[in-house]
């Protein structure tokens, strides 16, 4: 067949406007934007629409309006609040992000969605993390890593079924820098680490995967520069597209910055899905 000028102009044209389509989903069927947003910060992730993940400045054109959230903890939904259409923050360090201003604002608040679904169908269950099992999980786990007498801290253990298979998975969050007070050193010590671990039965076999992590079998040792490492913890696990299978929300700070980031955690792999950050 003889394409013509004018039919490959046409064919050109429709395959570039499949291409915009496909670059942003929620233009194509407007599909309702469903936007995410770190409490305590006001910062927007982005937003959801029809189960593809939006950043937030592409987030941001489709939500002109106030509207309305849930407001989520860790293990249960905390009521309704309005909020703002986004807008820059405020703050120097951070003016690269979009903020969204809640009312009310829960203390215990972490993540607000617009959305019609629930996002906490199974609700993690918070357990003991002096479980001998889960000490030494974490401790096989650090050897693997090159840190051969570690010494486990745990900062927190959830169980939760996060494919809704009817097995539940566990999510271990520790983190050791060796630090008297609270916050996290410029330079890792020796034998530091911070990671957050899920435990899965994979075919009848326990299987452990790592979400995020790091390692510092040796002491950073220059003393002219540093490396900033991070700690990470588990903060809320939560349906955030809909599709019934649960992602997992982890915190990370440094010396003088923190972030937090959405994982979507699959038996063989996990992803970054959005993240907010900021620091100096
Ligand atoms: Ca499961
Ligand atoms: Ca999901």
């Amino acid at each position: 067949m003889k394409i013509n000028r004018h039919t490959r102009l046409a064919t050109i044209s429709i395959a570039y406007v499949a291409l915009l389509i496909a670059a942003n989903p929620f233009l194509a069927a407007k599909a309702e934007v469903h936007p995410i947003v770190e409490v305590q910060s006001g910062y927007l992730f982005g937003a959801t629409a029809d189960g593809k993940w939006i950043k937030s400045d592409e987030a941001a054109k489709a939500l002109p309006d106030e509207k309305t959230y849930e407001i989520y903890g860790l293990t249960q939904s905390l009521g309704h609040a309005r909020g703002t259409a986004p807008t820059p923050s405020e703050e120097d360090v951070c003016a690269d992000l979009l903020t969204v201003s809640l009312s009310p604002k829960p203390e215990n608040g972490i993540i607000a969605l617009a959305a019609p679904w629930n996002a906490l169908p199974r609700k993690p269950q918070v357990i003991d993390q002096t479980q001998q099992v889960y000490v030494d999980a974490v401790r096989d786990f650090l050897q693997t890593k090159g840190i051969d007498q570690p010494k486990v801290k745990i900062e927190n253990i959830l169980r939760i079924d996060l494919d809704g298979d009817g097995e539940e998975e566990v999510l271990i969050s520790a983190s050791n820098y060796f630090q008297k007070e609270e916050g996290v050193p410029m330079r890792s010590p020796a034998g530091s680490y911070s990671m957050v671990l899920l435990r899965r039965v994979v075919a009848g076999k326990v299987e452990t995967q790592l979400v995020e992590g790091e390692f510092y079998p040796k002491a950073y040792k220059d003393t002219e520069k540093f490396n900033a490492p991070n700690a990470y913890k588990v903060i809320a696990v939560l349906d955030l597209d809909g599709d019934g299978k649960m992602e997992v929300v982890v915190a990370s700070s440094y010396y003088e910055g923190a972030a937090t980031t959405i994982y979507r955690c699959n038996p063989k792999k996990v992803e970054q899905l959005l993240s907010v950050a900021c620091g100096v």
